[in-house]
């Protein structure tokens, strides 16, 4: 039987793993190619997975903890894929603030620390370590000299998730210029030696056929994890706080649902951003029946990116709210909760919104 081929899309917030992994299966499904997806998040209703499964793809989800920190629970869902079906490909998302993913998940996988897998090197392989970079997260965090006391530690991050792959791809080519691809390129080209840097839309499938080839032909060629400063790496992560909210509404009259969102994200974002907070990626999503409304904001600047919009107007729907925010959890709280009761007027509102614990984790090989 072939090996299960295992691809880590990685990157920070807002940068476009979801979207390349729904483009990437989409066309190694039309390959002939069986993919199984596993994204990771810390809350309990993750966005990205609800997404990825309405667009008619295989999902399962590592929730509560990251990869590194849950690594049995990572290997745990590659063996439920292949005992369901043959996986050809399988696609894994990381939680956008992950860093150290060969030290942490790679190698321990190479290394058969997965017990219930007894031998990962028989049934899988490893395709080499994929890395996203929005281009605009490239100017503020490692081009402009106006750093915050924010930006500077997401910095180190942002730099050292870079620092790690295999191929890095500069997403949303569709939003620079030309001129501007090439500057990002070379200047990420200098900075890392011996990786390859791309430019590709993961929106628009633009050089999509590429990163599969790249993920279905090569492999992940074993070597030393980076250096990290697990302090310096612990407090970015409690910084950005988690939020997961859900709320039911239910109107006497059909609503535009679209311009209700929008507007909902429009005013939270402003108000973050008003009450110091910045964002990294705030996701909503609305939900009635088959019909859905799926946007993003991932910078203070506020534009709303949207990947799906509701055919219907809707008198019963549900929202659920995905977002990673440097703030206290409380005025994240506040915020959101405060606007979704003002513009919804919904019949229940529950969140968890908490400051994520210190990653430990479970090897570093
Ligand atoms: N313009 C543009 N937007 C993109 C592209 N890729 C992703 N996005 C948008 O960026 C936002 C964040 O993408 P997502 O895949 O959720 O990022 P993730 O947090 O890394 O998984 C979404 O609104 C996407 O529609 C792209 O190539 N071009
Ligand atoms: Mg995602």
């Amino acid at each position: 039987m072939e090996k299960t081929k295992v691809a880590v899309i990685g990157g920070f917030l807002g940068s476009g793993k979801t979207t390349l992994i729904l483009n990437l299966a989409k066309s190694l499904i039309e390959q002939g190619k069986t993919v199984g997806i596993v994204t990771n998040d810390q809350g309990s209703d993750l966005i990205d997975a609800r997404f990825l499964k309405a667009n008619g793809l295989d999902v399962m989800s590592v929730k509560g903890k990251c990869f590194c920190c849950f690594f049995d629970e990572l290997a745990s869902k590659l063996v439920q894929f292949k005992d369901q079906k043959a996986v050809d490909v399988l696609l894994l998302e990381p939680v956008g603030s992950a860093i150290n993913l060969v030290a942490t998940i790679f190698k321990p996988f190479i290394n058969d620390r997965a017990v219930m897998l007894k031998s990962f090197n028989e049934g899988y392989a490893l395709s080499p370590l994929v890395v996203l970079a929005d281009p605009k997260r490239v100017r503020q965090l490692m081009l402009s000299d106006t750093n915050s006391n924010y930006m500077t530690p997401v910095s180190y991050l942002f730099s050292k998730q870079l620092e790690e792959a295999d191929l890095i791809l500069i997403n949303k080519r569709d939003m620079i210029s030309e001129s501007e691809q090439l500057e990002l390129s070379e200047f990420l080209k200098r900075k890392y030696k011996n990786t390859d840097v791309k430019c590709i839309s993961a929106l628009q499938s633009e050089y999509i056929s590429d990163v599969r080839n790249f993920v279905i032909n090569g492999s992940f060629i074993e070597r030393t994890g980076i250096d990290v400063d697990y302090t310096k790496f612990k407090n970015i992560e409690s910084s950005l706080s988690w939020l997961n909210s859900n709320a039911f509404i239910r109107y006497d009259e059909d609503a535009d649902v679209n311009l209700l969102m929008d507007e909902y994200m429009l005013t939270v974002s402003k108000e973050l951003v008003k009450s110091g907070c910045s964002i990294a990626h705030m996701k909503c999503y609305a939900v009635a029946d088959n019909d859905f409304y799926k946007a993003s904001v991932t910078s203070d600047d506020g534009e709303i990116s949207k990947s799906n919009e509701m055919t219907f107007k809707h008198d019963a729907f549900n929202i659920i709210i995905n977002a990673r925010i440097s703030s206290s959890p409380t005025v994240l709280k506040e915020i959101v909760e405060g606007n979704l009761r003002e513009i919804f007027n919904p019949q229940s509102v529950n969140t968890e919104c908490f400051s994520p614990k210190y990653p430990r984790p479970d090897y570093c090989d």
